[in-house]
């Protein structure tokens, strides 16, 4: 064994989904990590999901932002960015003095924060403090207004604080699960293994899903209520109405414990009768019956819910509606019983604690209240401190584009991509006198219209704690030597801070010494008996030592000094009169209904494999084959309505932008909605940015957008070739931006371009002899009948590149191809088939469905055809696939379904 081999594993925190998976993490010698989960921690017990286990393929240095950068003037070229490399000093000087400037002459309103649940508790909370303590605006928001705030609010209105009553035990505890908008099995693949896992243990466990989309999280439901967009409220007022009728009331609990029932109660009871509901949401009566009974029916439930909810303009009333049923029948705050918002970032819940958001100030206190201002403002010692609230993320990007807001720093987010009219988003960042960019990756959509980039360390590198969905601190803990360059974001923010001239706040050396504070400032006058209690308190941890710190295990908040973590004072909700709140909720449709012009409803959301704008996930050959290309989800009768075909290209537009994507047929959707994944930038495909389609509107009370709900259409977008390239390295910018439409994606030793081109007479052997020039020889063969043309160029045996293209998007698969970049030299028969793009012998294996063993969709018909598996478990033996990290199990239950019924 050698000495790296040796090393022991570091545990620390998975850096994409909420959950907050510990993960073991062992660099080995050649710069690799072996990646696995923490057997102990209380969020996956030793579970990871395909983004987890696939971390060690995000980690090397490739691509990374490694030294600051000032540009004077910015085109987005790659080439001329790398040119104005500066020192840490320069740099920081420059932002200090330009930030300094712009508030001197316009004061602290023209300047703001943008930032992100991807951030570690210790960055959040300094960013927070500069802007709400020294600058006194609240011109702070975050990433987290477009995914929690309704949650937030909803908890706001009904606890009095954004709390969240429920673990994930409460889901393994619960008789009945209610997911509702929430793809669990993609989005929260390790709770939904728990789920999973709960259910082979109590088969008596129910499982709900309300989401207008039958998505794979559905498969293993009793019940799926397929709703129109933007119903949620209509449907929990009916459940609050039958609940009432059926005298379900937990009369004691109510009494003790709530407020402003009769309201409530009155409007639910209006338009709440079944026929008129199950007509509001578009779902057959029986079936939402069957729900309404067997909710009405179980004590233990818990209500989970994600972004089906918070993204709308009704997202706050929707939360609440979803509440205010858990409070009408006591369920809540007792084991497997509650409403569950779950959280999507890594720190969504850190960033929510230092009040990061436009509207909250830090530690679970509030911008509109003076105690608290004067409170926080005292604690710090700092000179000024925001009273009112500051610009929401969509706001914010509009007063950019005004010109009010001159100067902004973007840390840990890709807003041009992220945000809702996203087009306009970024004429606003190209107008701004000033746009800082914090990211630990160089080429993404906001990067390249920054005047200063600054490099930040990247999760292996970082120290410090984030908050999981269940209110669990977890360390993230550094296992790779930091590049001399890339800093901690919080460094950089303190580094600005002193030189604004306010050393006083931000001396700090450690991440350590600013959880401290942080932990303080939460006990802060924090007392139950001055009637002014918040339930966020961290009293417990406010004196650890840096060596404490660095050994902290997973702790669960409330965490009192001399208390057990996690313990709620039992029902007192921290309302000034210590009760809950039932908040009226009147249905009210989407902001933008469907038209003659935009017939469509588009609906966005996430894939299993991908993680937000790709900027880390879009590296991992293993993460990249299980959707390689932007696609747009239709259901068949509108595929024939609207003169498309399953496998060619569309364009969706809406009144704010446009996106091409392949389609893809599915009578998963409903009629007249469309699904088209958030993850593909300017960076990965020529025109799939789907925030430039999304409306920009809010919702009222949180100012989240209406992310799930868009008035679109859809039309065939006409192409004379399709094809594919796979080439080692990546293409040049310029030369792709000459076809109608590509998409990349990461393989083993070779990328991946799906292609579309216009011009019948296209010159494809010199287009490639063009673009994908390099040493070796040329193979080619030319179809002049199809009209097809292949290609390849091997150097000393090795294959480089090939390109195949046709009129007819009938192409060979790209798997068994894809394969042969990693081989030294071609075989002969290999060499003589390439071109076939197909092995001789029968040794294609079809898309990849199992990321972690590579196994394709055609092998696994194959098994389940000649083999006979026909479980998850027999394909699991025979192939390995599912037996990692499970989340493709959902993928193998309905294939299995499909081939036995081919057979049938
Ligand atoms: N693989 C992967 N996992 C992730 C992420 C990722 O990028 N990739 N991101 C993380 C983050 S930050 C977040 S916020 C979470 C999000 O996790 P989820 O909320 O589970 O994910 P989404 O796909 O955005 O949307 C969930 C579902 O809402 C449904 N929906 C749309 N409209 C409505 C409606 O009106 N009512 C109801 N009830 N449902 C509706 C959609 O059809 C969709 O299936 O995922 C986290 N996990
Ligand atoms: N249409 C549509 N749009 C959506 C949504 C939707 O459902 N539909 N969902 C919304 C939701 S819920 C979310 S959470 C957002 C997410 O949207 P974004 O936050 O814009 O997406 P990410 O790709 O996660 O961006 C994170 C950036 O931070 C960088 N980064 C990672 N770690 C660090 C770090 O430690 N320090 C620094 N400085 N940088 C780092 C990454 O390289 C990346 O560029 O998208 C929102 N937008
Ligand atoms: S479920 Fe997957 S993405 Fe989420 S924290 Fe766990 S390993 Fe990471
Ligand atoms: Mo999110």
């Amino acid at each position: 064994m050698t000495m790296v081999e040796a090393l022991p594993a570091t545990r620390t925190t998975c850096p994409y989904c909420g959950v907050g998976c510990g993960v073991l993490a062992t660099p080995r010698a050649g710069g690799t990590v072996d990646i696995a989960g923490d057997p102990v921690h209380p969020a996956n017990f030793g579970r990871l999901c395909s983004k987890g286990s696939a971390l060690g393929e995000t980690v090397s240095l490739e691509g990374r932002l490694l030294r600051p950068h000032i540009r004077s003037h910015v085109d987005g070229i790659a080439a001329e960015r790398l040119e104005e490399q500066v020192g840490w000093d320069e740099a920081l000087d420059y932002v200090a003095e330009k930030f300094g400037r712009v508030i001197a002459r316009h004061g602290a309103e023209a300047v703001a924060l943008y930032v992100s649940g991807q951030l570690l508790t210790e960055d959040y909370y300094v960013a927070n403090k500069l802007v709400k303590g020294w600058w006194g605006t609240a011109n702070i928001d975050t990433n987290s207004r477009l995914c929690m705030s309704s949650a937030v609010a909803g908890h706001k209105r009904a606890f009095g604080e954004d709390v969240v009553p429920c673990s994930y035990e409460d889901l393994e505890t619960a008789d009945l699960i209610v997911l509702v908008g929430s793809n669990t099995a993609w989005c929260h693949p390790v709770v939904y293994q728990r789920i999973v896992a709960a259910r082979e243990r109590r088969p008596e466990l129910k499982l709900v899903v309300i989401d207008p989309r039958r998505t794979p999280t559905c498969d293993i439901a009793d019940l799926h209520l397929p709703l129109r967009s933007g119903s949620d409220v209509a449907l929990f007022n009916g459940l609050l109405s039958h609940l009432h009728a059926q005298g379900c009331a937990d009369q004691g609990f109510i009494e003790r414990h709530t407020q402003g029932l009769d309201a409530a109660l009155r409007v639910a009871l209006e338009g709440g009768e079944l026929e008129a509901v199950a007509q509001a949401c578009g779902i057959d009566a029986p079936r939402l019956q069957a729900f309404y009974e067997l909710f009405a029916a179980t004590p233990r439930v818990v209500t989970m819910f994600s972004q089906g909810v918070n993204q709308a303009s009704s997202g706050t009333d929707k939360v609440n509606s979803i509440i205010n049923c858990h409070l009408y029948t006591g369920r809540i705050g007792k084991p497997g019983a509650g409403p569950f918002s779950i959280t999507g970032q890594p720190n969504a819940m850190g960033g929510r604690e230092v009040g990061g958001l436009a509207n909250m100030l830090a530690a679970h206190m509030d911008l509109d209240n003076p105690r608290h201002r004067q409170r926080v403002q005292a604690f710090w010692d700092s000179p000024r401190i925001a009273d009112k609230t500051g610009l929401k993320a969509v706001e914010l990007f509009e007063a950019i584009g005004q010109g009010r807001v001159k100067a902004v720093w973007i840390i840990a987010t890709n807003p041009l991509v992220s945000l809702p009219d996203a087009d306009r988003a970024r004429e606003a960042l190209r107008r701004c006198e000033l746009v800082v960019v914090s990211d630990c990756v160089a080429d993404t959509d906001t990067a390249r219209l920054a005047h200063v980039l600054l490099p930040a360390q990247a999760w292996g590198e970082k120290s410090g704690t984030v908050t999981n969905s269940e209110r669990c601190i977890s360390r993230q803990r550094a296992f790779l030597p930091s590049p001399p360059e890339a800093k901690p974001d919080w460094w950089a923010i303190c580094e600005v801070a002193k030189r604004l001239g306010y050393p006083e706040g931000f001396n700090f050396n450690s991440a350590q010494e600013i959880f401290s504070e942080h932990a303080r400032l939460s006990a802060f006058e924090n007392d139950a008996a001055q009637g002014d209690e918040r339930v966020f308190n961290l009293s417990g941890l406010d004196a650890l030592s840096e060596v404490q710190y660095d050994e902290l295990e997973p702790v669960r908040w409330p965490l009192r000094r001399g208390e057990p973590s996690a313990a709620f004072p039992q029902f007192r909700f921290t309302t000034p009169d210590g009760r809950a709140r039932f908040v009226p909720t009147v249905p009210r449709p989407p902001v933008n209904a469907p038209d003659e012009e935009f017939p469509l409803v588009l609906n966005t959301g996430r894939v299993r494999d991908q993680w937000h704008t790709m900027t880390r996930s879009g590296r991992s050959p293993r993460l990249s084959p299980h959707r390689p290309e932007p696609f747009v989800e239709v259901h068949p009768q509108d595929l024939l309505a609207y003169g498309l075909r399953d496998g060619e290209l569309a364009r969706i537009s809406s009144r704010w932008g446009a996106a091409v994507a392949r389609v893809q047929a599915s009578g998963e959707q409903r009629r007249g909605n469309l699904f088209l994944p958030i993850h593909w930038s300017d960076a990965f495909a020529a025109d799939a940015r789907v925030g430039a389609l999304v409306n920009p509107v809010v919702d009222p009370v949180s100012g989240e957008p209406e992310f799930k709900h868009t008035p679109a259409r859809i039309e065939a977008f006409a192409v004379d070739w399709y094809g594919f390239v796979l080439v080692r390295d990546v293409l040049n910018a310029t030369d792709l931006a000459e076809l109608a439409y590509w998409a990349r994606a990461s393989g083993a030793q070779f990328q991946r371009y799906e292609i579309a081109s216009r011009g019948a007479e296209q010159d494809w052997p010199a287009w490639a002899r063009a673009h994908l020039s390099g040493r070796g020889d040329w193979l080619d063969y030319a179809d002049a009948s199809a009209g097809a043309y292949r290609a390849a160029r091997v150097a000393d045996g090795r294959l480089e590149a090939c390109i195949f293209v046709s009129p007819r998007p009938d192409l060979p698969e790209r798997e068994w191809l894809g394969s042969l970049f990693s081989r030294e030299r071609l075989e002969a028969g290999e060499r003589s088939s390439l071109l076939a793009g197909r092995p001789s012998l029968d040794g294609d294996t079809g898309a990849t469905v199992c990321a972690c063993f590579g196994v394709g969709r055609r092998t696994l018909q194959k098994a389940i055809r000649e083999h006979g598996c026909t479980t998850p478990k027999q394909l699991g033996q025979r192939l390995k696939a599912g037996t990692n990290c499970g989340s493709c199990l959902p993928e193998l239950r309905r294939l299995i379904e499909e081939s036995m019924a081919a057979v049938e």
